[in-house]
């Protein structure tokens, strides 16, 4: 019998990018597709493959029969429904933050460590944070070869990261200061936008983000790092299994819809060259390198919107640090960065269940 595949958050700005990759891939294996969300979004039709598909709501009931199930919800709704998923007899691959440091579950960025899909004590398997997968499989192709010893990176992430309210709040503080002259004087921009009613104590960001860039993503955790810091820092460790890898994030929000972008400075256990590194990133499928200084070619995010793989570019040796690269990354949050990471861990499963 072919595999019963659900997704659990359906409706949601990610569930909509999984059907979206289902209805765009040349065949499924799935004998049925099954949807499930909210009780408040039971009874929506959306078609997946051609076939016209009824919405279920979330209920114990919704996985029987089901093998793998995909969930895409708020940490809270996975922490209670995942374990009854697995419960039921389904793997579920979960996208929330709820069980991806819990070490009877594997972190899974197929590229990197698809091995860890088959231990899965609790029949739960979990997706990382946009932010670490974005530059997973650059890294974990580097460390296959050199031996990742040291991270440091900086973020450039996308408004979209922080769901459909942030997205709102960028275009909508675009459009009111559209034309306007603003950021010549400290204080300005905040003015204006609380002139046009946006005061920042409506915003899901801490500072305007229109003509700015805000260094804070997540909730605030001990000695001033931020949640989306700890998170780069342990699921880096995590899934490319150094425990001990020294690891140092600054996540920072940017004025983009979509795409989530790093540099990163990267040391290993031996000498890299440039070569080498444009080597390994061109043969790894999942890689598309954009890296010519002299035709000033290098990925940025608008070009990698609605793109499955990670762009990389900006390849350099550290002039001042031996065995360190530095480079430049940029993922699709939604896709690679959740939706499709996700899926993929869905497709690897089927020979595996
Ligand atoms: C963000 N990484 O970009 C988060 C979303 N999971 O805000």
């Amino acid at each position: 019998r072919r595999p019963v595949l659900a997704l659990v958050g359906a409706t949601g700005a990610v569930g909509t990018v999984m059907i979206d990759i289902m209805n765009a891939r040349p065949s499924v294996p799935w004998g049925e597709v099954r949807l499930i969300a909210s009780p408040r979004s039971a009874g929506r039709k959306i078609t997946v493959r051609g076939a016209e598909l009824t919405v279920v709501a979330l209920s114990a009931e919704a996985f029987d029969g089901v093998d793998i199930a995909m969930f895409d919800v708020p940490d809270e709704v996975s922490a209670e429904w995942a374990p009854v998923a697995a419960a039921r007899g389904a793997v579920a691959v979960d996208n929330s933050g709820a069980f991806r440091m819990d070490p009877e579950v594997p972190l899974v960025v197929p590229e990197v460590n698809a091995d860890q899909i088959s231990a899965r004590p609790k029949g739960i398997i979990a997706n990382p944070n946009c932010t670490t997968l974005s530059m997973m499989a650059a890294l974990g192709a580097l460390h296959r070869e050199f031996e990742l010893r040291e991270l440091v990176v900086a973020s450039y992430q996308a408004a979209s990261g922080g769901g459909q309210a942030a997205i709102d709040r960028l275009y909508g503080e675009l459009e009111a200061l559209a034309g306007k002259e603003v950021g010549v004087r400290a204080g300005d921009v905040a003015e204006a936008l609380e002139a046009a009613g946006l005061p920042l104590s409506e915003s899901p960001f801490p500072a305007p983000l229109a003509f700015n860039v805000v260094p804070w993503a997540g909730s605030l955790k001990d000695e001033g790092w931020t949640s989306e810091e700890l998170k780069v820092r342990n699921e880096s460790r995590k899934i490319l299994g150094i425990p001990d890898l020294k690891v140092s994030a600054t996540c920072v929000r940017v004025p983009v819809v979509t795409t989530h972008s790093l540099a990163v400075h990267a040391t290993f256990a031996r000498e890299v060259t440039v070569e080498q590194a444009h080597k390994i990133f061109a043969g790894q499928p999942t890689i598309v390198l954009v890296d010519d200084p002299t035709a000033k070619k290098f990925p940025t995010p608008v070009d990698v919107v609605g793109e499955d793989p990670t762009y990389v570019g900006r390849v350099r040796q550290a002039l001042d640090f031996p065995n360190t690269l530095d480079f430049f990354v940029c993922g699709d949050n939604l896709r690679k960065g959740a939706a499709l990471n996700t899926y993929e861990i869905a497709e690897e499963l089927v020979d595996r269940l």
